[in-house]
């Protein structure tokens, strides 16, 4: 009989060293939650994953509790991870950079699944959601500049908005996205720095 294997308990956050790849070849992670969070809408939880400027995680699942899911200290890459159940947030821009995430879904997110909390971009490709407050949320009151991208992807059951944003410098574009129950596409943008094809 083919048994599906269990998830892997992460007690202690992974660290992801500069420029190197994680591949979790298809394992599901989960947080301990006495140690990491319980994927409340507590803050201050811990991540499951911290990746360093310049790194790559990929091929994996993160599973409930989700804790404070994946923090990016600089540019990272996010390739073919799927969030089945959101903690408090999916994954945190902590110092500027470019945040790449390429397939992949999230699922079940109360509040946030994308919070950039330094100026950078955050490209969204092929990529699912469903059942989400926010896709990406700048955090509230600040002025730095994100540039926010959505392509080709597909967005369901959609509480606030896709792209949120307190900042008039930050631009938000969307492009060849399927979205359903979705209330609004952009909020708090600048009149002129939101697109939609
Ligand atoms: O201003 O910084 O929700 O990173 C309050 C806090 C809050 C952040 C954010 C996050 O915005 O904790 O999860
Ligand atoms: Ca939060
Ligand atoms: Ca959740
Ligand atoms: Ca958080």
């Amino acid at each position: 009989v083919q048994q599906a294997h269990a998830a892997t308990v992460v007690n202690s956050t992974i660290v992801v060293p500069a420029g190197t790849v994680y591949d979790g070849r298809g394992q599901t992670f989960v947080a301990n939650p006495s140690t990491l969070g319980d994927g409340s809408q507590a803050e201050g939880q811990k991540p499951i994953f911290r990746l360093e400027a310049g790194a790559t995680l990929q091929n994996l699942t993160i599973g409930a509790p989700g804790a404070d899911g994946v923090h990016c200290y600089g540019s990272c890459n996010v390739t073919n991870v799927t969030w089945a159940d959101v903690g408090e947030d999916a994954l945190t821009l902590k110092k500027s950079g470019t945040v790449n995430i390429t397939g992949g879904a999230a699922y079940k997110a109360y509040d946030k699944v994308f919070q950039m909390n330094a100026a950078g971009t955050i490209n969204i490709r092929n990529f699912r959601a469903d059942d989400i407050g926010k896709l990406v949320r700048q955090n509230g009151g600040t002025s730095y500049k994100v540039v926010m991208t959505v392509d080709s992807s597909n967005i369901s059951n959609v509480k606030d908005s896709i792209l949120r944003t307190d900042s008039s410098q930050s631009t938000g574009r969307i492009t060849n996205t399927r979205y359903s129950r979705v209330p609004t596409l952009f909020k708090g943008f600048a009149s002129g720095n939101t697109s939609q094809s």
